[in-house]
């Protein structure tokens, strides 16, 4: 049974933590939202014994931000993310300062789509380029409304931007146009250890096109770092791998290099997916497993690559990261994922040679809310982000935060 500890009497390492969130508060910068008068719901510091025995404290480092979507690290240590409706800014987790660097020109905000993933070029800061997709077009909306209506005229595109002096400066853009709707625009961003950009794409409530070679919605694309098709792609084009709903994770194994997905199901299924080069992933013929009799004969056909981990009923899988250190008792060789719906993180353990799942634990659930990313730190601390100001969730005074995991 895990316990949740209220914060009790203060050690001298939690009083640290409360002075520094402390100077947190003051120190953040013009822009991002102060923390509002009165305690927020919920507490600060926290210690927690998950089902299988670790014991994390747990910290919120910042508050007052508003639906942050994906969460990348700078190779100066500082972390680095963007808010859905274009805003960019850097954290230091020393200090909990958080800098805002400028804003992606042209985002639209509306449901699920606005400005999603960010990627840093792999010789950042000598090349000084940050990569974005967002969404944008479809005027009339509204940020966070709900469901569809001026769903053609929204787009989706891929841009970068040089970060100069502190700031964010230009926009180049790489990939224009791609179709968009108010909802699955999923768009995430990593670098591969090939050095190319791996980014997937939604279907853009368009199921069909998950299906067709000739439309980048639903795919996992490979580009190269100025945004070309990557040498080497299966069809000749940018599509990496096809059959894919609304992708809003991906992340590289550290060892061995297999690319990971989190990917949203209809209502069925969500999917955790090891990305094979130019294979098919089912979708809309398949969700989930090869288990109804409808999808039996499509995933033989087309030689459908099955999840290696499935959530039942589906549960919002979003970012992911993979845990890799010692840090945390039983966590190395962990899949970590973000769950909206579900408002929990779920910890996968996979088997020695990473290629399935052995075992599940969902943590969390229900006590921050939508949570949206997680990402492992080099010192083996894990952050996690709310997104409970997206228009689906109950926010409380402190939304959206990063809250920070370490062993206690
Ligand atoms: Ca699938
Ligand atoms: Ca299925």
């Amino acid at each position: 049974m895990r316990t949740l500890q209220p914060f009790g009497f203060p050690t001298l390492a939690a009083w640290a933590t409360l002075v520094v969130i402390a100077q947190m508060t003051a120190a953040e910068a013009p822009g991002q939202g102060r923390r509002g008068r009165g305690a927020p719901a919920a507490p600060e510091t926290t210690t927690v014994t998950t089902p299988s025995g670790a014991r994390l404290r747990v910290e919120t480092v910042v508050d007052s931000l508003n639906t942050v979507w994906d969460m990348k690290w700078a190779p100066d240590g500082e972390l680095w993310f963007t808010e859905r409706s274009g805003r960019v800014s850097r954290l230091d987790v020393a200090t909990g300062k958080v800098t805002r660097v400028g804003a992606v020109p042209g985002v639209t905000q509306r449901s699920e789509s606005g400005l999603m993933g960010l990627a840093f070029h792999p010789d950042f800061p000598r090349e000084p380029w940050i990569y974005f997709v967002h969404s944008f077009g479809g005027a009339g909306g509204r940020a966070g409304a709900r469901g569809g209506g001026a769903r053609a005229a929204i787009r989706n595109r891929l841009v970068r931007m040089r970060y100069e002096e502190g700031k964010l400066a230009g926009v180049e853009t790489l990939i224009d146009s791609i179709p968009g709707a108010s909802n699955h625009d999923g768009a995430a961003l990593v670098i591969g250890p090939d050095r190319m950009l791996y980014m997937s794409m939604g279907d853009a409530t368009r199921r069909e096109l998950a299906q067709d070679s000739s439309s980048l919605n639903g795919k996992v694309l490979r580009l190269t770092l100025d945004g070309r098709s990557a040498p080497g792609n299966p069809f000749g084009n940018a599509i990496w791998s096809w059959g894919h709903r609304n992708s809003q994770g991906l992340a590289f194994h550290p060892t061995t290099g297999a690319l990971f997905s989190s990917e949203h199901g209809e209502d069925a299924e969500d999917e955790v997916n090891r990305i094979d080069r130019g294979r098919n992933y089912g979708w809309p013929a398949v969700e989930g497993m090869c288990n109804q009799a409808e999808e039996e004969e499509f995933c033989r056909t087309a030689i459908v690559v099955q999840p290696v981990w499935v959530a039942a009923p589906t549960v919002g899988l979003s970012g992911l990261d993979i845990y890799e250190s010692e840090t945390i008792p039983g966590w190395k060789g962990s899949l970590l994922l973000a769950s909206l719906a579900g408002r929990s993180l779920y910890r996968l353990t996979l088997s020695g040679d990473k290629r399935t799942v052995t075992s599940s634990e969902r943590l969390f659930e229900g006590e921050f809310g939508r949570l949206r990313d997680v990402l492992v730190a080099s010192d083996g601390s894990v952050y996690i982000a709310t997104s409970n100001r997206d228009g689906r969730g109950r926010p409380v005074r402190a939304d959206d935060r990063i809250i920070r995991l370490r062993r206690f």
